[in-house]
């Protein structure tokens, strides 16, 4: 209250924040038994910011724009979710600490390293897609790390949906992945996001507001803790680092035990238990409520809570000085694809940005694996250049872009897939694939598929529309993505997943299409549609040092390129 009192002369907005959340227990003071944290997952586009934004509203944020939550640039300019947020919401005395997640399967990791931030999971799925790839990915990993589901039938609003045939299909998936009861036994809702209603039975549709997926977070989920959690020493586990100019490095994790205060002595232990660096003393203390950052002077068990004045990084715990355990952390999935990143040695160097060195690649890039744990960075052949291992081609896509926009110029191989040797024998990464497509248009993804070796393991009509299923090898499915979208004009949904690994056939592939284009010098084309013509056919490595201008197409420019480069140098 103190805080509070002290927050008056500065802002009575911060004020009446921290009087709220101090009386976030029916008693008034913190009780970890009031406080819910959980994550928002789905597949890509089934509605998770669209009803961050209504449950933002719903408990007091002013909401100015769509998907408010999708704050970074290459997120408003995607209209994709790319990094995990939380926000903390207040609802009938509880602290509610909720995590907004990217369903793009490149960003999966996101996913994967909050689980261990929250207790429980709303599933969100499409009313007429169902579950999807990343629905089966994400749900996997919350019911391996053990967190309970809520799960919520999106997009009630629109015509044709198949609740019905999704509730049953979702029934299945949690069926597929676990026995236990307390897992299965999941409350079932009906939402229209966009139109801003949660209800609990298809029949109450339309309803009037959010409140119900409200109620069910505070009943479902189990609470952050009990109250003696406060009594024992400080811990918590680092999700995620920023840098800022004032402040230095700032960690965010949830409080797993104790008491944390501005000025109180921290240590840093590694995953493994080892103490990295010496003790040092918090220097700011902040969370995020609704959209906005308030500052607070202590942070207590079951918070989700921003903390400046140590050098930890993620999976790290920081703690008091008295804790020798460290806190156990879910291991996330290994990366899929890699590229080599090097500088640009081109005639056009130095034409677009400042930082031209391998030097200074190497360090920003081993910056950027600080935080984003998806990606590992080995040596490449090149001692100039390094190998970057990710997720995905629209990850390493985004990277290539922040550091162009950053001043950067770089060369980018193309990606090339990551195989393993188990006994001996190598193995590569198999993907399903699943393709909804208008019925007449079925033919051109077969004939395709069967190119790259995929084999259909269902076909069924969902709606008006039908839904073929591959396995294909990740190698053969580069730049089918990009073939198929154009082919259709648009009218194919992709959505491909790691399946498994599977012993590699050598050069089955058919159809490839080679060619080279160089450029030695710089000056206009005479048609750029013909570049762009020859780019998709064949584009060369040396080309690449060239394109440091156009590097926003890299996703759709690395899906061609694969057809002539990947798939001939995979085993090189
Ligand atoms: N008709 C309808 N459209 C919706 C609903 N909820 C979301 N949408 C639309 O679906 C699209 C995707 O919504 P988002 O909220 O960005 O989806 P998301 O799950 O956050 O997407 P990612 O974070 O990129 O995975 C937007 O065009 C929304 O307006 C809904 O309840 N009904
Ligand atoms: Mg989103």
């Amino acid at each position: 209250m103190l805080t509070a009192l002290r927050g008056l002369k500065c802002s009575s907005l911060a004020t009446l924040r921290h009087v709220r959340r101090s009386m976030s227990g029916l008693t008034g003071k913190y009780d970890p038994k009031f406080t819910r944290s959980c994550a928002i997952i789905a597949h890509v586009d089934h509605g998770k910011t669209t009803m961050m934004d209504k449950l933002l509203a719903y408990c007091g944020t002013n909401v100015t724009s769509e998907r408010a939550m999708d704050s970074n640039e290459h997120e408003k300019e995607r209209g994709i979710t790319i990094m995990s947020k939380y926000t903390r919401l207040y609802f009938k005395n509880h602290t509610l600490n909720i995590v907004d997640t990217p369903g793009h399967a490149d960003f999966g990791g996101e996913v994967e390293r909050i689980l261990s931030m929250v207790d429980g999971v709303i599933l969100l799925v499409d009313a007429s897609e169902g579950p999807m790839s990343q629905t089966k990915f994400v749900l996997s990993k919350a019911i391996a790390a053990n967190k309970k589901a809520i799960v919520v039938l999106n997009k009630i609003d629109r015509d044709g949906h198949r609740a019905e045939e999704v509730e049953g299909e979702i029934f299945d998936l949690f069926c597929a992945l676990t026995s236990k009861d307390e897992l299965l036994e999941y409350p079932l809702m009906y939402a229209s996001a966009r139109q801003g209603y949660v209800v609990p039975k298809l029949e109450n549709v339309p309803g009037t507001n959010v409140e119900p997926l409200l109620d069910m977070i505070i009943k479902h989920f189990p609470p952050a803790g009990e109250k003696s959690l406060l009594e024992k020493p400080f811990s918590l586990s680092v999700n995620t680092i920023q840098t800022d100019n004032h402040l230095g490095r700032i960690v965010t994790g949830k409080v797993e035990t104790g008491t944390v205060a501005v000025g109180d002595k921290i240590k840093v232990l590694s995953r493994d238990g080892k103490q990295l660096f010496g003790e040092t003393k918090v220097t700011k203390l902040f969370y995020l409520e609704g959209l906005a950052r308030v500052d607070v002077e202590k942070a207590y068990a079951g918070e989700i809570i921003s903390l400046a004045g140590c050098d930890g990084g993620v999976a790290d715990t920081i703690c008091n000085p008295s804790v020798d355990v460290p806190v156990p952390t879910i291991p996330i999935s290994p990366p899929v694809i890699s590229m080599t990143f090097g500088p640009n040695d081109s005639p056009l160097s130095g034409k677009e940005g400042n930082k031209l060195t391998s030097s200074m690649i190497k360090e920003r890039l081993q910056k950027e694996i600080e935080n984003n744990v998806t990606l590992t960075l080995t040596p490449s052949n090149d001692p100039e250049a390094v190998d970057v291992q990710g997720r995905g081609e629209l990850q390493i896509g985004i990277l290539v872009e922040t550091m162009r926009r950053e001043g950067f110029e770089l060369t980018v191989s193309p990606p090339r897939v990551l195989a393993i040797t188990e006994d001996g024998v190598t193995k590569e990464p198999v993907e399903e694939v699943v393709v909804d497509i208008d019925p007449e248009l079925t033919g051109i993804v077969i004939e395709s598929m069967s190119n790259r070796k995929g084999n259909m393991t269902e076909f069924k009509d969902i709606g008006n529309r039908s839904r073929l299923v591959f396995q294909a090898p990740s190698r053969g499915l580069m730049g089918f993505r990009y073939e198929i979208i154009s082919a259709t004009r648009g009218n194919a949904t992709i959505n491909s997943i790691f399946s498994h690994y599977d012993i590699v056939k050598k050069n089955e592939f058919g159809n490839l299409r080679k060619g080279k284009l160089v450029s030695m010098e710089t000056g206009k084309t005479t048609g750029n549609h013909t570049l762009t013509h020859s780019l998709t056919h064949s584009l060369t490595h040396s080309l690449t040092h060239s394109l440091t201008h156009s590097l926003t197409q890299l996703t759709q420019l690395t899906h061609s390129l694969t057809h002539t480069y990947i798939i001939n140098s995979f085993f090189n």
